[in-house]
């Protein structure tokens, strides 16, 4: 019995000497591997009468147990030691900031974009995307605006060669095929936004041949022009930041609503200057009106049942705007001493909850 408590003592006094995985694993082989010593006293047993095979067998099993729950403790040790030590190497310190210099800058009009998108999630809209090449029928026919109606005309169309079922196909003069698709596939309610690249083949001081433009549209039963106004009323005071901001609508005409009204917000001109706020004077950003009844069942809605309005922006109208920037055309001259400047730091990303700007 003396032998087996030294050897008791000897592995066990090995396994807590055991610094690595590796070492403990040699010390296993030692004991428990085909030469190890336990293995060699479990073969010498073959020897003895059956008596002293049950004590010894005892004995042995006994020395067996202490010594494998010996080496599973002290792997559980080493491995949180190894654990502990990787971690302690590969420390980071999450605390520093960033270093935004070497990010480069969101261009004002993904700016101006990721605000809007803010704003309108906020009040339950969805963003809706479509493709920049368009059908004739999304773009125009669905939107009320037949072949030969003098409203195509106004809107300096690029045509493309037609597909090849012959389909006359045109870059998207505006974001409207992207509710029209929306209305056809989904039923109401709908309440989505469609900001993206809209083209018009035009430029000068306030005109570039690709432009942005955000529209919303929402469908539902007794939508009225109250909704219409409230809704923009409370995204023009969210986006421009100003808590009294007026906002008051035109009778206007678009072959898509009926009735359609130009929107206007509160502005103060002096000098040159503009600064928008309740002072008196009225500055336009907008289009918007019901849709009309013909374009409803176009897509298919009971336009007995359901009612909608829509509206209409410029992104880049807005974002001059809000940042104060005066020249249209350098939002596209890839400048980077302009990006510099009215560019935004990519860490800043624009939530309610934040405040929408640095
Ligand atoms: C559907 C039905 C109706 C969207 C509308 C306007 C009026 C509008 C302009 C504003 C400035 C374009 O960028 S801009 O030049 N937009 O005046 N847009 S109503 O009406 C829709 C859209 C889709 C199915």
């Amino acid at each position: 019995m003396d032998t087996l408590d030294t050897l008791q003592a000897d592995l066990l006094a090995t396994i807590a000497a055991a610094s690595d995985s590796a070492a403990l694993e040699e010390v296993r082989v030692s004991a428990m591997g085909k030469k190890g010593r336990i293995t060699a006293l479990m073969g010498d047993m073959r020897n003895l009468s059956p008596e002293e095979r049950k004590a010894r067998g005892a004995a042995l099993n006994a020395v067996k147990t202490a010594v494998e729950s010996a080496i599973e403790a002290r792997r559980a040790e080493l491995k949180t030691a190894e654990l502990a030590a990787k971690l302690e190497a590969e420390r980071i310190d999450v605390t520093l900031p960033a270093r935004p210099e070497s990010l480069g800058r969101i261009h004002p009009i993904t700016q101006t974009i990721d605000e809007i998108v803010a704003i309108f999630a906020d009040m339950g809209f969805t963003v809706a995307e479509g493709p920049d090449i368009e059908t004739d029928f999304h773009n125009f026919t669905a939107l009320n605006i037949p072949p030969e109606h003098p409203a195509r005309q106004m809107h300096d169309t690029f045509y493309l060669p037609p597909d090849a079922d012959g389909g006359a196909r045109v870059l998207r003069t505006h974001t409207s095929p992207v509710q029209i698709r929306t209305m056809l596939k989904e039923k109401p309610p709908i309440r989505i936004i469609a900001p993206g690249r809209t083209y018009r083949s035009d430029y000068d001081q306030t005109h570039t041949p690709m432009f942005h433009q955000v529209e919303a549209l929402v469908i539902g039963e007794d939508i009225h022009m109250g909704h219409l106004k409230g809704t923009l009323l409370e995204f023009c005071r969210a986006f421009f930041q100003i808590d009294d901001l007026p906002i008051r609508f035109r009778p206007s005409f678009f072959p898509f609503t009926e009735p359609s009204a130009e929107i206007d917000i509160g502005c103060a001109r002096k000098g040159g200057e503009m600064k928008l706020g309740n002072f008196g004077d009225w500055l336009e950003i907008g289009g918007s009106g019901m849709v009309h009844p013909k374009v409803l069942e176009n897509c298919g809605i009971d336009s007995t049942k359901y009612q909608g309005f829509a509206f209409g922006m410029g992104i880049e109208r807005m974002a001059m705007l809000k940042y104060g920037i005066p020249d249209l055309r350098t939002f596209f001259e890839a400048d980077l001493r302009w990006l510099k400047h009215y560019g935004f730091v990519p860490l800043d990303q624009p939530n309610l909850a934040q405040g929408l700007t640095r």
